[in-house]
C-alpha cells in the first residue's frame, strides 16, 4: 500500500490534545523493524527550518512507499522528521540495507523535484498547511542527490 495515512485524516475535525492509533502494520518479512537515520544537515551546525523539513516530509512520504515496491523484502512503516530538525527517521519492515535505502531515497527525491506544488498541503490533509517551503525543500533534495552514493554510506 502506498497511501499516506496522515493525509487521509481530516485535520479539520480532530480535537487536540489526543492519542490516536495511526496504524497497524503486519510485519510480514522477517518480523524485525529496522530504523534508519536519514541525515541531511550537520548536527549543531545547520538544520532544516520547519517549513522546508515539513515540505520534505510530504514529498518523501508521498512516493517513498511506491519506490520501495520494487524491493519485495522491505516495506516502509514511517518516515518522520527529527525534533532537532537535521533529518528524518525511516522505519522499515524487513532486512533493508543502507544501499537499498539510499537508492529508494534517490528515486523518491528525483520524483519530488518534479513537483511544482506541495502535495497534501491543505487544512484537511495536514496539521499546519501553511508551513511549507517548496523551493528550499527542493534545494535540500538537489544537495542530497549531488552526493556520491558511497559517501552517503559513510557516517563518521
Ligand atoms: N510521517 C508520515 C507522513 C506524515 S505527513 C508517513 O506516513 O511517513
Amino acid at each position: 500500500a502506498s497511501r499516506v495515512e496522515s493525509f487521509e485524516l481530516d485535520h479539520t475535525k480532530v480535537k487536540a490534545p489526543y492519542v490516536r492509533q495511526a496504524g497497524v502494520q503486519h510485519i510480514g518479512t522477517d518480523g524485525i523493524v529496522h530504523k534508519f537515520d536519514i541525515r541531511f544537515a550537520q548536527p549543531n551546525v545547520t538544520n532544516l527550518n520547519p517549513p522546508e523539513i515539513h515540505t520534505l516530509e510530504h514529498l518523501l512520504a508521498i512516493h517513498i512507499r511506491e519506490y520501495t515496491e520494487a524491493y519485495d523484502h522491505i516495506e516502509i512503516i514511517d518516515l518522520s522528521p527529527m525534533g532537532c530538525q537535521t533529518g528524518f527517521y525511516l522505519i522499515v519492515d524487513g532486512p533493508a540495507q543502507v544501499t537499498e535505502i539510499i537508492d529508494i531515497l534517490g528515486k523518491t527525491m528525483t520524483r519530488g523535484l518534479q513537483y511544482d506544488y506541495v502535495p497534501a498541503a491543505t487544512e484537511l490533509e495536514c496539521g499546519q498547511a501553511k508551513l511549507h517551503d517548496l523551493d528550499v525543500a527542493k534545494t535540500w533534495m538537489t544537495y542530497w542527490l549531488k552526493q556520491d552514493k558511497k559517501e552517503l554510506e559513510q557516517v563518521f
